[in-house]
C-alpha cells in the first residue's frame, strides 16, 4: 500500500502531477477541491456552503472537511486498497492530525509527502491563465492572492510537521510538467 500526500500552494501543480501519479502508480485519487466543486455543481447543501468559502479564497472549516474526507475514504474502501493520492488534503495541522488518526485506524499511514515548491509570482500567472480558460470562479487575481496568503498562514506550517516525521520530499515545481514528474518518481523510488 502506498499513500501519498501531494502538497503545495494553489497552482503549484498538485492536480496536474496527481494525474501523472495515477497513471504510473495506479492509486486512488482524492482531490478535496474536486469533491467540493462536484457538490457545488450539483447544488447540494454542502456545495452551497463550500462555494461561499471558495469564492472568498478561504478554507472550508476543518470539522466539515475532515468529515467529508472520512466519508470519501469509507465509500471507496475497495478502490483505495492499493493506496491513495491525497490531493489538497491536509491543508491545516488539525487536518493532518485527523488524517494520521484515520489512516492508523485503517491499519496504514502516510508514506510520502510530495512538496511542490513554486514562487508566488509564478503561482499567480498560472492561476490567472487557468481562470481565463476554465472560468473557475476562484481563479481571479484578487481571490488568488487571498488563497496564497491563506496558504502561507495555515498550510505552509505542514512542511515542518511532515519534515519532523521524515516524510517530506521537496520537489522544485517549476520547469516542464514531465521534468517535474521525473523528479517526483526519483524521490518516491
Ligand atoms: P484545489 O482544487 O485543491 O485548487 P488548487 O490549490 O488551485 O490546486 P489545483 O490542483 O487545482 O491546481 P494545480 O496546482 O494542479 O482547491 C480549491 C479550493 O477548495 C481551496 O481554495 C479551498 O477553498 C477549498 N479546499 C480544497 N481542499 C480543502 C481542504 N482540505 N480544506 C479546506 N478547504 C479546501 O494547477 C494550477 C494551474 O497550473 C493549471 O492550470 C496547470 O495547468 C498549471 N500548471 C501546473 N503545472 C505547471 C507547470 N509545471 N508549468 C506551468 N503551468 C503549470
Amino acid at each position: 500500500m502506498l499513500n501519498i500526500v501531494i502538497f503545495g500552494a494553489p497552482g503549484s501543480g498538485k492536480g496536474t502531477q496527481s494525474e501523472k501519479l495515477i497513471e504510473n502508480y495506479h492509486l486512488f485519487h482524492i482531490s478535496t477541491g474536486d469533491v467540493l466543486r462536484d457538490h457545488t455543481r450539483r447544488g447540494t447543501e454542502l456545495g452551497k456552503t463550500a462555494r461561499t468559502y471558495m469564492d472568498q479564497g478561504q478554507l472550508i472549516p476543518d470539522e466539515l472537511m475532515i468529515d467529508i474526507l472520512a466519508s470519501v475514504l469509507d465509500e471507496h474502501r475497495d478502490e483505495a486498497k492499493n493506496g491513495v493520492i491525497f490531493d489538497g488534503f491536509p491543508r491545516t495541522i488539525p487536518q493532518a492530525e485527523a488524517l494520521e488518526r484515520m489512516l492508523s485506524e485503517r491499519g496504514t499511514g502516510v508514506h510520502h509527502v510530495v512538496g511542490l515548491e513554486v514562487p508566488d509570482e509564478e503561482l499567480v500567472v498560472r492561476l490567472v491563465k487557468r481562470g481565463q480558460l476554465s472560468g473557475r470562479s476562484d481563479d481571479n487575481e484578487e481571490t488568488i492572492k487571498k488563497r496564497i496568503a491563506v496558504y502561507h498562514n495555515l498550510t505552509a506550517p505542514l512542511k515542518e510537521f511532515y519534515q519532523e516525521r521524515g516524510l517530506y520530499r521537496l520537489i522544485r515545481g517549476t520547469g516542464t510538467i514531465d521534468g517535474i514528474f521525473e523528479d517526483i518518481k526519483k524521490a518516491l523510488d
